[in-house]
């Protein structure tokens, strides 16, 4: 069963990858999803609530932590490294919300406190997406 879900995500991550061209469509397709209050952008909340869900949904074997195979095609082992400074070379929750922070900070050059469209669509919008969307 777990190794059948396993496969499910690989599966389910690849799609995604492929899907990656027609991004500009797949962004509006994710930022109405993850903005519950409509208002065309996203903020730190919805972003942290987004992750919250992206965190559960591929931490297959269920236990406490992201390892680098439940996070294939999101972090690379340097983006990894980055985001653990406890160094046991997985993302706890607390790890991975800093990661989305940092990103979110990243990803909102204007300082308004919210993701627009057009910042979600930038490199960095992207990687901030990864992690809260899938
Ligand atoms: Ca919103
Ligand atoms: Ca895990
Ligand atoms: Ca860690
Ligand atoms: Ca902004």
């Amino acid at each position: 069963m777990r190794k059948l879900a396993q496969t499910f995500s690989i599966a389910a991550t690849a799609l995604f990858l492929t899907a990656s061209p027609t991004f500009a469509a797949d962004t509006a397709a994710a930022l109405k999803a993850l903005d519950p209050d409509n208002d065309g952008t996203i903020d730190m909340k919805e972003a942290i609530a987004g992750a919250k869900k992206v965190f559960k949904t591929i931490n297959t074997d269920d236990d406490k932590t992201l390892e680098a195979d439940e996070l294939q095609g999101m972090l690379d082992a340097e983006g990894l490294d980055a985001a653990d400074p406890d160094d046991d070379d997985s993302l706890d929750w607390k790890e991975y919300r800093a990661l989305v922070k940092a990103k979110f900070k990243a990803a909102n050059p204007d300082d308004d406190g919210t993701i627009d469209l057009k910042e979600l669509e930038s490199p960095a919008g992207q990687e901030l997406m990864t992690l809260i969307y899938k």
